[in-house]
């Protein structure tokens, strides 16, 4: 088999993106990248910051690919390895500062509130532990010359990331993948017509100084206009203290080493990496490294662990991890290893397709898309996202691993803005929003796991902090499943993390109608139930059952503090999880009596209210207008408009109408992650035009970096997620007991199709439409299920047939257009 063709035919070029039917090693040709573009991402120039470089994962090791000439650098991280050790942060003198703090806050006293709760009920450490990096792997190349036709891209199709280039007559490939098989990052080099050689070099977890704030991508430095260093190369600067790194057989290399302290928390974890290099030339290894000399085909194979088993037990053994995962990985060889990997990544990312129409725009590298991304049209960018999201989610949080944090999996350093943690009053949430629409049913399984963990501490948080029953989260969590109030109450006071994240969990089982994950998530709704049964207070004012101390997630109230009463998110968000619960107690026939009694509680919790400028109130005051910060990123008081259903066009007409007058007044444009949020508000609201708009600024320079990593700024990955949701919630929406087709299709994007995707009641559906109307639409599902299908204003009901299948054409779908 040949290991590189320079001619790429059309028909290998699409098998190419189709998996596998290429050849393993086949690379697409340099200047044909563009054929696959759809699910390419690709660029004419080396990765010089960290943003521009192409991310690879399985779901626990990743890998920044910076495809440099000089020096290949290899950026990993390992998704346990984060700083500390098991802790309990619950605060036992909360208890008794309860009751005042609850009193000062009914007699408007909220800075007081605010202040007693900072000195008494917060978490202790006030900070949770921060995720790290897995540190570098530096290749410095021995004759680095000035390149043609250099490439580099990343294939959504295979999940490879490719360079190539010619120099002194010598034509170099790279290609790098993390293989969720065989639990190792694979970077395979080769070199026809000429030779090559390495120093292979390590450098330990830093405390890299990520980007400040206000980067703004390329919107101030378009990449493709820099000028490109060829010789770019960072220092190898020694590995940090706390790393050792030796020699560890034939090519092999391994180094060792502790985690970070956390604040109060001593480092609890041990790491190891070791990359093991086979091939030809000759290949040599000594305590500094790995020396590669004369090679044409070099295959690095590196793996990743930590000690850390579960949130209280770290006595795992990462070096021999990392052996047994690196020599089981040799013995297989580059070829099976990489059709294992496409075989088993395929079988997620394979079966959904979108396609927004395309434009000139595509056939350009990904970096000058976004550049030119507000300005252009560019329909397929908007595509390529979406599948970039799947990709991602895909590369971040499969079935066994840690979920996706606020960076999903990739980070560069010990110091990561806001911990890289999981924030769970929006980020968290957030990244799962497309996982069930969007076909990846099989990513959501490591949140899962995480709520389970946080029942458990959680429970204790709720017992020592509140004297409650059941379990509750505030804003943050982190390995550790820590649960109590973090940071201070402005941020941290919030009672209802726990709940949204069960309410993301049951939209999981809604789509998926898995009894296996009914049963698992039981528990955790009745726990999470219970907690506010113990907890909520009646209003002074008889305005029904509220939370107290709460906020409306970090945004201030005109009175000198968030800490409050009942916010609407909080309502809002009970509302769904004791729906949900007592659904789940029906469905099972379980606990009639709880049940009964979290019926009653919900029937009791304050309804939304519209404030005096026509806005759905934030608070239970009418205090949005006089609110500090009116364009407030959080838009938490839209929560019922989407992820939940509860106020909507069809049901309710008014409350939805205040929420756009909130919206309006909170503006288009916010940080990534809010940006988006607003971009599925508008989605839902039925108003393709203004989320399109919105869309249009979400993939701009100001909002995505290079490597189409979402900037808050900086680098978040919820932008990412929140963004796909709400690109295919202007396709095909699912809520209120009905499918909703092509609900707010924008006039930028008349003909496309959609297919492979879910809607609730473990349906699964393709869609095209031409001239802004659908055109046909195939339902899958079970045998007879019925459904309510609504198309533009009219209501269709549907059954499936006895194979369930069902399929539209144009004039079904169509029947009120005149012919
Ligand atoms: C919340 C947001 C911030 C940021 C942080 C990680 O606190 O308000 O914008 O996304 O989480």
């Amino acid at each position: 088999m040949k290991p590189w063709r320079a001619r790429v035919s059309r028909r290998s070029v699409l098998a190419g993106a189709a998996g596998l039917g290429a050849a393993p090693g086949l690379l697409m040709a340099a200047g044909q990248a563009h054929a696959g573009a759809g699910h390419r991402l690709w660029y004419r120039q080396p990765a010089v910051r960290w943003e521009e470089a192409l991310p690879l994962g399985n779901g626990r090791l990743g890998a920044m690919v910076f495809g440099r000439v000089a020096q290949e650098r290899l950026q990993l991280n390992e998704d346990t390895l984060w700083a500390g050790a098991p802790y309990t942060p619950d605060n036992p003198e909360a208890l008794a500062a309860l009751p005042e703090v609850r009193r000062l806050i009914d007699t408007g006293r909220f800075k007081e509130a605010s202040d007693l709760a900072s000195a008494r009920m917060m978490a202790r450490p006030l900070w949770q532990m921060s995720y790290g990096c897995l540190g570098d792997l530096l290749l410095d190349f021995d004759a680095a010359v000035a390149p043609s036709g250099y490439e580099r891209g990343l294939d959504l199709g295979t999940a490879i990331a490719s360079t190539s280039y010619t120099a002194a007559g010598t034509f170099f490939t790279r290609e790098a993948f993390a293989s969720a098989p065989d639990q190792v990052i694979v970077l395979h080099l080769t070199a026809q017509r000429g030779r090559f050689g390495f120093d292979l070099g390590y450098r330990g977890p830093r405390d890299a100084k990520y980007t400040p704030p206000d980067y703004q991508g390329s919107a101030t430095e378009p990449v493709a206009e820099r000028p490109v260093d060829w010789e770019l190369k960072e220092p190898a600067v020694p590995v940090h203290p706390g790393t050792a790194g030796a020699a560890d057989g034939p090519g092999a290399w391994l180094a060792r080493g502790r985690n970070q302290s956390g604040p109060d928390t001593p480092p609890g974890l041990r790491f190891a990496m070791r990359v093991k290099v086979i091939g030809d030339g000759l290949i040599t290894e000594s305590n500094a490294g790995v020396r590669v000399r004369g090679a044409s085909r070099i295959t690095l194979l590196v793996a990743g662990a930590t000690s850390y088993v579960n949130y209280r037990d770290v006595s795992g053994d990462p070096v021999a991890l990392v052996r047994e995962r690196t020599d089981a990985a040799a013995r297989q060889g580059f070829d099976a290893l990489k059709l294992a990997h496409m075989r088993d990544y395929r079988r997620l990312y394979a079966g959904v397709s979108l396609d927004l129409g395309t434009s000139a725009a595509a056939a350009q590298p990904t970096d000058v898309r976004v550049a030119t991304a507000e300005r252009a049209d560019d329909p397929a960018l908007a595509a390529l996202y979406f599948q970039y999201a799947r990709y991602l989610l895909i590369a971040c949080s499969r079935a066994g691993t840690q979920p996706a944090n606020l960076q999903g999996l990739w980070n560069e350093g010990t110091n990561p803005p806001w911990g890289s943690k999981y924030t769970i009053n929006i980020n968290t949430e957030m990244n799962y929003w497309p996982a069930d629409p969007a076909g990846l049913s099989g990513c959501v399984e490591p949140l899962l796991r995480l709520v389970e963990d946080l029942a458990v501490t959680g429970a204790r948080t709720a017992r020592t902090m509140y004297g409650a029953r059941g379990w509750v989260a505030h804003h943050n969590t982190d390995l550790w499943r820590a649960a109590a109030p973090i940071d201070g109450p402005y941020w941290g006071l919030w009672p209802c993390g726990g709940a949204w994240l069960c309410n993301t969990l049951w939209n999981h089982y809604d789509y998926t109608r898995d009894p296996a994950v009914l049963a698992r998530l039981y528990p955790l709704l009745t726990g999470a139930s219970e907690f506010f049964l113990d907890t909520l207070l009646e209003d002074p004012q008889g305005r029904g059952l509220l939370t107290s101390p709460s906020i409306s997630p970090e945004n201030q109230h005109p009175h000198g503090s968030s800490v409050c009463a009942g916010p609407a998110m909080d309502r809002q968000i009970l509302r769904d999880l004791f729906e949900h619960t007592t659904e789940a107690g029906r469905m099972l026939q379980r606990d009639a009596e709880l049940m009964a009694q979290i019926h009653r509680t919900r029937e009791r919790l304050a309804p939304d209210r519209v404030g005096e400028g026509g806005q759905l109130q934030e608070w239970l005051e009418d205090w949005d207008a006089e609110a500090p910060e009116q364009q407030h990123r959080h838009v938490s008081h839209l929560y019922a408009v989407y992820p939940s259903g509860q106020i909507n066009v069809r049901d309710t007409p008014a409350l939805a109408q205040a929420a756009r007058v909130s919206l309006n007044a909170r503006g288009d444009r916010s940080t990534g992650w809010a940006t988006a949020w607003r971009l599925c508000l508008w989605a839902r609201l039925g108003d393709g035009k203004r989320a399109h708009a919105i869309l249009k600024g979400l993939l701009g320079p100001e909002r995505t970096y290079p490597n189409l990593f979402d900037a808050h700024p900086p680098f978040q990955i919820d932008g990412n997620f929140g963004g796909a949701a709400g690109i295919l919630e202007m396709l095909v929406q699912s809520w209120g007991g009905e499918l909703l087709i092509l609900p707010a299709l924008p006039a930028a994007w008349p003909s496309g199709h959609v297919n492979g995707v879910k809607a609730r009641g473990g349906i699964e559906l393709d869609l095209a439409w031409a001239g802004g109307r659908a055109t046909r639409l195939t339902l899958r599902g079970q045998p007879r299920q019925q459904l309510s299908l609504r198309i533009g204003s009219r209501l269709l009901p549907v059954q499936l047939d006895s194979r369930g299948r069902a399929r539209l054409h144009h004039q079904a779908l169509n029947q009120d257009v005149a012919s």
